[in-house]
């Protein structure tokens, strides 16, 4: 049979590099820093360090919007800080994913000042410039930053898009240089030794060639263009072409950044043939229901578990021989999960450890997020002025100014979705900042770091952080997890997720309660008599109801 690639048995932990560890004093994260927690990373058990972006940048969009995609960002060290991280990584056998964000530039790339700058350069068609009609914009889509997509330049009256802030504008795709200029890039780093890479928003590659109306927004003037960016006409051939020129040539694990797409979709993305990537982040779980309220998650509508366990188990088994799914809940765009979907005051411990359990033993490349191994929760800046992503702050405007929201009711929405939940400086001991910086943080940290911390967490047996390290070791040492096969069960049940993994030789049961109050469930037959793998529960002698604790997750191997 063909070798089983590295990245299928591999966990990676995304560092959020300028909220991690500052080690100058400056307040903000950076290299270095990096290099002082890589024994605290090995003793975790992860094997890949995913970084965001680590490049020169204005930091509009905190690094996903590069300037100069072959030099550090000067806040985060040099590129010899650089090389000794990837060398003390290697040496620690650790590997290192970087961000390739190449869907669009900053506006401070000397490609773009060159393109806007002069209409008749050779830059120009490096980027989406169009002519509108009748001085308006060719299209009223929204960006994902509020406001909308095309930016007037004055001197030749055209627009220019940007899918996000008008300080990243797009590039253009469709110029075969812009795609060599990208090629270049990639291989520049993979020749230095980097193990992986994270495509940002990499589906929005492909724009549909005529730029139709996008369809429309409750609550909103501006419409949605989605249909014409997302999964457009040439990604794959653009996504191939990438493979075929650099990525074949490397052992390198690639994800991409997929929003919108669907599991057939995502196939076409990450099947083992099809020459592209080895896996994708979707979206469906943690943006459900968005699309169902005006304002999407500023609103933040309820969420049920059913609905999270249809979503997940679709892309469990509709991947399954047919790609590979990466495993989530935080990401540095994303609330911290133990607050959005476990119990983040009584029952912060145990819920932080239940969510660890029902996504680990899930079949993909698990992804923990910076903190998420400590059960770091989200944070509630008593006013905007705390606040720093530009997503929120753009937000804050256009709902109080456009909508009439009032602030209570916009912080309400920031403290349940907004990005800087996941930002706030990591918890690395009970001193002054967490540990995190001498200086002054460039964001807040959250409150809450004394009892939440990485010092008290490795010395306490039973802390999330524990779980997190016995159960990557578990994950590990059970092929079923990697091969087998998802099966739901109690699909309607409104607090127990539970699955079966089953391989042919090996069948796990796996049950998560999500919920404060305890729970009787019925344990399928072939279980019962069966072993508790999961050290917290006491054995299964002829038990035949598991009476689950408030937010207790279980493994179970039957008999
Ligand atoms: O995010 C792409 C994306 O889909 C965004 O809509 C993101 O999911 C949203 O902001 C969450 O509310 C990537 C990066 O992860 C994000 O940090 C960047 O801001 C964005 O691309 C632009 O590069
Ligand atoms: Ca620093």
């Amino acid at each position: 049979p063909p070798a089983i690639p590295w990245w299928k048995d591999a966990v990676v932990y995304q560092i959020y590099p300028r909220s991690f560890q500052d080690s100058n004093g400056d307040g903000i994260g950076d290299l270095r820093g990096i290099i002082r927690r890589l024994d605290y990373l090995k003793r975790l058990g992860v094997d890949v360090l995913w970084l965001s972006p680590i490049f020169a940048s204005p930091n509009d969009d905190n690094g996903y919007d590069i300037s100069d995609y072959r030099a550090i960002m000067p806040e985060f060290g040099t590129m010899a800080d650089f090389e000794e991280l990837l060398r003390e990584a290697h040496a620690r056998g650790l590997k290192i994913m970087l961000d390739l964000v190449v869907n669009h530039t900053s506006d401070e790339h000397p490609w773009f000042i060159e393109s806007r700058t002069d209409p008749r350069s050779a830059r120009r068609d490096y980027y989406i410039w169009k002519k509108g009609r009748d001085g308006q914009p060719p299209t009223r889509w929204q960006s994902f930053f509020s406001g909308p997509v095309w930016e007037k330049d004055e001197k030749s009256g055209e627009f220019y898009l940007h899918l996000f802030s008008r300080k990243q504008p797009d590039l253009n795709w469709e110029n075969p240089a812009v795609r060599r200029e990208v090629h270049d890039l990639v291989r520049f780093w993979l020749d230095k030794g980097v193990d992986g890479w994270r495509m940002d928003t990499i589906n929005m590659l492909s724009k549909h060639p005529d730029y139709p109306e996008g369809r429309p927004i409750p609550g909103a003037t501006l419409t949605d263009g989605g249909p014409y960016f997302l999964n457009g006409p040439r990604i794959h051939e653009f996504i191939q072409e990438l493979h075929r020129e650099v990525l074949a040539h490397y052992d390198v694990m690639t994800v991409g950044e997929t929003p919108g797409v669907t599991p057939a979709e995502g196939a076409l993305y990450c099947g083992a043939e099809r020459g592209e990537l080895n896996m994708i982040f979707h979206f469906e779980h943690v943006f459900l229901g968005d699309d169902t309220v005006e304002h999407g998650k500023w609103s933040n509508p309820p969420l049920t578990l059913p609905g999270i366990k249809r979503v997940l188990a679709r892309w469990q088994t509709e991947l399954h021989g047919r790609g590979w799914n990466s495993l989530y809940w935080d990401n540095h765009d994303q609330p911290r999960a133990v607050s959005r979907f476990g119990n983040d005051r009584e029952y912060r411990v145990e819920s932080a450890k239940m969510l660890c359990t029902v996504l680990l033993f899930m079949q993909g490349t698990p992804y923990i997020y910076q903190g998420q191994e400590l059960g770091m929760t989200n944070v509630s800046f008593e006013s905007i002025e705390h606040y720093k992503d530009i997503e929120t702050l753009n937000a804050y405007k256009v709902l109080r100014d456009e909508h009439g929201w009032d602030t209570a009711r916009i912080l309400a929405g920031v403290y349940a979705r907004g990005r800087d939940n996941a930002r706030t400086p990591m918890h690395w001991s009970r001193e002054k900042n967490a540990g995190f910086t001498e200086g002054t943080p460039w964001l807040a940290l959250n409150p809450n770091y004394p009892d939440i911390n990485a010092e008290a967490a490795e010395a306490d047996p039973r802390s999330v952080w524990h779980h997190y390290r016995d159960v990557i070791a578990l994950r590990k040492a059970l092929p079923v997890v990697r091969d087998g096969t998802f099966t739901l069960l109690d699909a309607e049940h409104p607090t127990v997720f539970s699955y079966i993994r089953n391989d042919g030789h090996t069948r796990l049961l796996v049950v998560g309660h999500f919920s404060g109050q305890p729970e009787t469930y019925r344990l399928p037959e072939e279980f019962v008599g069966g072993e508790v793998l999961s050290n917290n529960y006491p054995s299964l002698e002829g038990t035949r109801e598991l009476q689950l604790r408030p937010y207790q997750a279980l493994v179970l191997r039957a008999r």
